[in-house]
């Protein structure tokens, strides 16, 4: 418990202080305990946020990249200072153990630390031009007004991901956190200011993703927003991926997952069962790359499934202060959809080999709980077998603490399972044979792959994206986000004094016949 905050649609600078605060943002893990309260930006605000950040535009993609470096390295210092601080907030706000959220601080930290320099680099090329007294080179020039949509689970690291690199290459933001957790993108915001950031240069805007995400999207077709970024749901991806579509933009998305940690017969099953304990059930299973399909060699199934399920029934859930494997879910709604996804999903053909489905409350307890679960979203952890590829729980992503598993023979029936519900976020495999390691590698469709680790904990400086329903092909972080809030400008530099055209006035040498088509002179 402590004090709450009142959250405002921030634009130029300014709290939007027309629109009230009725909404109340709550701790997930204790309800009664109110982190603050915000507004939903309506309409207006969201299109006066978008024209303010064109008008921005004008002089910040002007300001020299070393110096918009300079404030993404004062952002870093400001969010290291207050690390522990926006820790504590976002553990009450969205319920991630203290030492996750620590993490998930940590990595807007890394964001700037890789950025800061870039502004320095952004580099382009300079390329030989076919002919003499002429020069060729590339430049990366900024894309303009960015509209940033993004989710609950990795309330301001994954939002960094976007902003940080986007600003530096002197786009413009208006930003829509996760409803999940506004008071942190508050302070947040306010860190971003501070750090020095020229008014209109980031604007945020609250409420949910039907209201203010969708008024965000509509400000596509009316010219104002050039680039959309989204991390969430794939259904919302692919809307999202239409309107963008039909304006001919090429969205930012980073959608769902159901990513698969395979366990071959020559793993260390010791290590592998870190790792599958972990994805699984690390941030209750709300990461995008969090497990989703555990995939075990018949040899070694019945072994570690025995000692899989053996720990989970041991493991300590509950209050997110206290040394929990996790706390509550992100909010009511996502309990809410977990146990509809339970309801539908789960078929009489499946077993679920832990203790129970749905809600963890005083009345369908966890034995291991910390502190109140009737006060809190928390979910118990399950593992279901029997599953088919045709059914449902194998096609879709469920987010929360809950995985399925499966048995097979030769790798290229295990990698079948991990490909075939057409997802390609992350990925894991377990073995100590490279054989197996780099077949695996070669055969995943998903755009990350983990040898012996975890599918979850990717570094902030490589590259973030997926394949299939996870995305389009756009990645985040490290040098290869650039694509994403950058475009090549080529240019060329004729100084010859008289018209010279490529490929027509061009003075081919004798010995380039070698490139005529046999026959044709
Ligand atoms: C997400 O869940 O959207 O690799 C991002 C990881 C984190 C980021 C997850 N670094 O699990």
């Amino acid at each position: 418990m402590g004090a709450s905050i009142t959250a405002y649609t921030r634009i130029r600078g300014q709290d939007q202080t027309q629109y009230p605060s009725q909404h109340a943002s709550t701790n997930p893990a204790c309800f009664t305990d109110l982190v603050g309260t915000y507004p939903v930006t309506p309409l207006e605000g969201v299109e006066a946020a978008c024209l303010a950040a064109r008008e921005a535009f004008k002089s910040w993609s002007q300001v020299p990249a070393p110096l918009r470096g300079n404030l993404i390295y004062n952002l870093g210092q400001l969010v290291r200072e207050n690390k522990v601080t926006l820790a504590q907030w976002l553990t009450r706000e969205m319920g991630k153990p203290s030492a996750e959220a620590l993490g998930s601080v940590q990595e807007v930290i890394d964001t700037c630390d890789f950025f800061l320099g870039e502004g320095r680099r952004l580099y382009g090329q300079t390329v030989p031009s076919e002919m003499g007294n002429k020069k060729l080179f590339t430049y990366r020039r900024p894309v303009g007004v960015c509209g940033i949509i993004t989710a609950g689970n990795f309330p301001i690291a994954v939002p960094a991901w976007y902003v940080i690199p986007a600003l530096l290459c002197g786009n413009t933001i208006v930003w829509k956190p996760s409803e999940d957790a506004p008071i942190l993108a508050y302070l947040f915001c306010q860190l971003v200011e501070k750090a020095g950031f020229p008014a209109g240069v980031f604007s945020m805007i609250l409420g949910d993703g039907p209201t203010t995400g969708a008024a965000l999207v509509s400000m596509i077709p009316k010219g104002l927003i050039n680039k959309i970024g989204f991390t969430g749901s794939t259904a919302v991806g692919q809307m999202i991926g239409r309107v963008a579509g039909e304006q001919l933009q090429v969205p930012c998305l980073e959608l769902g997952g159901k990513n698969p940690l395979l366990v071959t017969e020559k793993a260390n099953l010791d290590l592998a069962l870190d790792g599958a304990y972990w994805s699984a059930f690390g941030t209750a299973g709300q990461r995008c790359t969090s497990l989703g399909v555990l995939i075990l060699h018949d040899q070694i199934y019945d072994q570690f499934l025995e000692r899989l399920l053996a720990r989970v029934d041991q493991m300590v859930i509950g209050d997110p202060t206290q040394k929990v494997a996790y706390g509550p879910l992100i909010s009511e709604r996502f309990l809410h959809n977990l146990i509809t996804a339970q309801k539908e999903l789960i078929q009489p053909h499946h077993q679920v080999l832990t203790r129970t489905i749905g809600q963890i409350t005083r009345a369908n307890p966890w034995p291991n709980f910390v502190g109140d679960p009737d006060v809190g979203y928390f979910a118990h952890p399950v593992i279901v077998a029997g599953v088919n590829k045709t059914d449902a729980l194998y096609q879709q992503e469920t987010f929360g603490p809950m995985i399925t598993v499966v048995r097979y023979h030769e790798l290229e029936e295990g990698l079948g399972w991990a490909n075939d519900h057409g997802y390609g976020l992350s990925s894991a495999i377990y073995t100590t044979d490279p054989s197996q390691a780099f077949y695996f590698q070669e055969h995943i469709t998903a755009g990350m792959v983990s040898i012996n680790n975890s599918t979850s904990g990717a570094e902030a400086h490589m590259p973030f994206g997926g394949n299939g329903y996870s995305g389009n092909g756009s990645r985040q972080s490290g040098i290869w986000v650039l694509d994403q809030f950058t475009r090549w400008q080529s240019v060329n530099w004729d100084y010859a004094d008289k018209l010279q055209l490529a490929q027509i006035d061009t003075v081919y040498q004798a010995g380039d016949t070698a490139f005529r088509v046999p026959g044709c002179g």
